[in-house]
């Protein structure tokens, strides 16, 4: 069955090589995206594609719902509430798209189809809170939101009408509070991306560059197959601004009325797109078992090496199988399908489907099965009265084993970047580490120096490096390497 499997899996592409075409064919023949509607940068899900994409964010609920609690606002923002803060409509005013009429009816107020929620949510926080009691609040929904995008669109990466916009937007009564809140958010993203395996570095933005309105910016990002990372999250510390000009204040204790101190952070249909690009391989996707639609397929080995159907009990123990499987909470599928084997092999394996559990006439003499692992295509012998225990310990060896190689291959491609020559050949493979002084002038400078597409990605947060098994703890300081000036420690990359 081996040499049968071999003659008709046909590879897609060489993921590194040409990993925009992988990429491509990869969403059509995975059934994840469907990019034929007639609107830039507007895409539609195909029923596995969303189904992937809903337990990813079921997961992300689940981290979410602990402290915080699901809402939903209004898609439509009046012009006026749009405009109100300064930086941030200065951030948003190219990529809003407008709702103007009404029919044939022009609308005395224009509205905004929603690019993110600020101002759609800040004027309701002044009505909801009064008093200190009122505070912490911490909300979040999970929406579309419309970015009228100039730069290439790309599917689940820079889309105009993103469609898994899950945007969190907390208020507390001091700042320390709104600082610890940003603490424990990295941390819930954190556990996020572990869980879909997908490794990232943790910045802060440059300041000339943070979100519009915030105080700062923490982003995540990634590393794709083509040496361009890819931003994945963002968190940010709002303090006071947006309450100044909302104009949310609270009672506190003593009677005083005080601004609430702010927070919001996102995560978007990228996640989805990281983890279909950083674990797939020629054959097509390798999903995390955490969110893996089908995590076991089961394919019945049901014809002679001749094609011919055999009468055999492959069925009603395959069938047997499949129950217990599913009685244990495993998402199992029994292909009883009426194609050989091999086309199923190939499927399933496009699928990234994690396990894959073989059951023929020889392997029920014996009272075993044979399970075929997706990450290496490992197989193992597998008495069918330990099937279910067994599925469990290898859905958890596959998820440590892509984790492990993904955070490898992530890792060695962050190095430190010396004279400008060497800086310049490393971002086309990765990220690379400089020191730069806080002006904007001088990251605009190595942007010009380094070619296009780099991108300043921030200042590291402690941890992510030595979590990824690195050893020696870098200097944050030295001299910026335009200026000469006091620096630091910053990461550069070619990002999407
Ligand atoms: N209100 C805050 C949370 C906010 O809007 N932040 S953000 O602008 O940085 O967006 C959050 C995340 O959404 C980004 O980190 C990025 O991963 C993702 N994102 C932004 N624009 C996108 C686009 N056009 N298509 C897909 N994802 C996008
Ligand atoms: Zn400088």
């Amino acid at each position: 069955m081996n040499t049968q499997h071999k003659t008709e899996t046909k590879t897609v592409l060489q993921k590194e090589n040409n990993f925009s075409e992988w990429y491509s064919e990869i969403l059509k023949r995975a059934e994840i995206l469907d990019v034929r509607y007639p609107v830039k940068g507007v895409y539609v899900w195909y029923p596995y594609g969303y189904k992937l994409r809903n337990l990813t964010y079921a997961f992300l609920r689940s981290l979410m719902d602990k402290d915080h609690e699901e809402t939903l606002f209004p898609m439509l923002i009046p012009k006026e509430e749009l405009m109100k803060e300064r930086e941030h409509i200065k951030g948003f005013e190219e990529e809003v798209f407008w709702v103007t009429k009404g029919g044939s009816t022009e609308l005395d107020v224009p509205l905004a189809l929603r690019p993110t929620s600020e101002t759609a949510i800040y004027p309701v926080f002044k009505v909801w809170i009064r008093s200190h009691r009122d505070l912490p609040i911490r909300i979040y929904q999970i929406v579309n939101t419309f970015r009228y995008e100039t730069r290439h669109t790309r599917p689940l990466i820079r889309l105009r009408e993103i469609t898994s916009f899950k945007e969190a937007h907390t208020a507390h009564a001091s700042r320390a509070e709104a600082e610890e809140q940003i603490k424990k958010a990295v941390a819930l993203y954190k556990n996020f991306f572990d869980v879909l395996a997908v490794p990232y570095v943790t910045t802060k933005r440059p300041g000339w560059d943070k979100f519009p309105g915030a105080e700062y910016s923490i982003a995540f990002d990634t590393l794709m197959p083509d040496g361009r990372t890819m931003q994945i999250a963002t968190i940010h510390l709002l303090g006071e601004t947006f309450a100044r000009t909302f104009d949310i204040k609270y009672e506190d204790k003593d009677g005083s009325l005080k601004y609430v101190n702010q927070t919001c952070y996102g995560i978007s249909e990228r996640c989805v797109a990281a983890v279909i690009s950083i674990h797939g391989d020629e054959h097509g996707l390798m999903l995390p078992p955490a969110v893996a639609p089908i995590q076991v397929v089961i394919v019945p080995i049901v014809y002679s090496s001749e094609g011919e159907k055999k009468e055999t009990d492959v069925g009603k123990i395959c069938s047997e199988v499949f129950a217990k499987l599913k009685e244990a909470g495993i998402r199992a599928f029994f292909d009883d399908s009426a194609e050989r084997p091999g086309a199923k092999y190939y499927r399933w394996e496009m699928k990234g489907v994690p396990l894959r559990i073989e059951i023929g006439p020889r392997d029920i003499r014996n009272n075993r099965c044979v399970f075929v692992r997706r990450d290496d295509f490992s197989k193992l012998q597998v008495p069918i009265s330990n099937v279910v225990p067994e599925a469990k310990r290898a859905l958890n060896e596959i998820h440590t084993c892509i984790a492990k190689r993904a955070k490898e291959t992530f890792f060695a491609h962050v190095s430190e970047g010396e004279g400008e020559m060497e800086t310049r050949s490393s971002t086309a493979q990765g990220i690379v580490s400089i020191f730069l002084c806080e002006r904007e002038k001088c990251g605009q400078e190595v942007v010009a120096r380094l070619g296009a597409g780099v991108t300043v990605l921030g200042e590291p947060i402690e941890g992510d490096k030595a979590e990824g098994g690195e050893t020696s703890v870098k200097s944050a300081e030295g001299n910026c390497i335009i200026c000469s000036r006091k620096g630091r420690r910053v990461y550069v990359a070619r990002a999407y």
